[in-house]
């Protein structure tokens, strides 16, 4: 797994910069490999205010490098009974977001980044809904190269 280090109480900032730049380097070479064929979906699922939205907003941050407020966070709405998916396409990010740096590393293959689905209004874990999501996802009845317009049409 490939994180982007937020904060090191013994690293400057300066150091956190050269480390972050690093790391986008190696996302930059993992998206361009020769054997990844299409993009991952990632699907992030978990309670109500556990932060789903707020990490969507981190990975836009760290791969851009400025903070856009594109997954609403801040919800934490205990008890909602409506789930609904909010997707983002490339991690949720365009071209135009890209600041100069991450313009030249990662300007090139951006389009290859996964793509993320962030679950929205999660306080009835144990619902039909959820019990059929999990059993498609994890049952692997969703074919690797499946497009993410396909499934918002399902
Ligand atoms: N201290 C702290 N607060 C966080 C963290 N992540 C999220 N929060 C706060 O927790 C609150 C809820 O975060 P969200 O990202 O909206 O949570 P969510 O999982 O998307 O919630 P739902 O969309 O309601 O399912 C927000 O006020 C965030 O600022 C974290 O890592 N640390
Ligand atoms: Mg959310």
């Amino acid at each position: 797994m490939l994180m982007f280090k937020l904060s090191d109480a013994t690293e400057t900032k300066d150091e956190q910069k050269k480390t972050n730049e690093v790391l986008l380097r190696e996302i930059a070479d993992l998206c361009k490999r020769e054997d990844r064929k299409t993009p991952e979906v990632i699907l992030l699922l978990g309670s109500t205010g556990v932060g789903k939205s707020s990490m969507v907003n981190t990975i836009i941050k760290a791969l851009t490098g400025k903070y856009f407020y594109k997954a609403k966070s801040g919800r934490g709405r205990e008890g909602s009974v409506t789930l609904t998916f909010d997707w983002f396409d490339h991690c949720g990010i365009a071209e135009c977001d890209l600041q100069s740096l991450q313009q030249e590393v990662i300007g090139d293959c951006w389009q290859q980044l996964p793509n993320i689905i962030d679950a929205d209004g999660m306080g009835f874990q144990d619902s039909q809904d959820i019990q059929e999501i999990l059993e498609v996802v994890l049952g692997g009845f969703i074919p690797p190269e499946t497009s993410i317009t396909h499934l918002q049409k399902l």
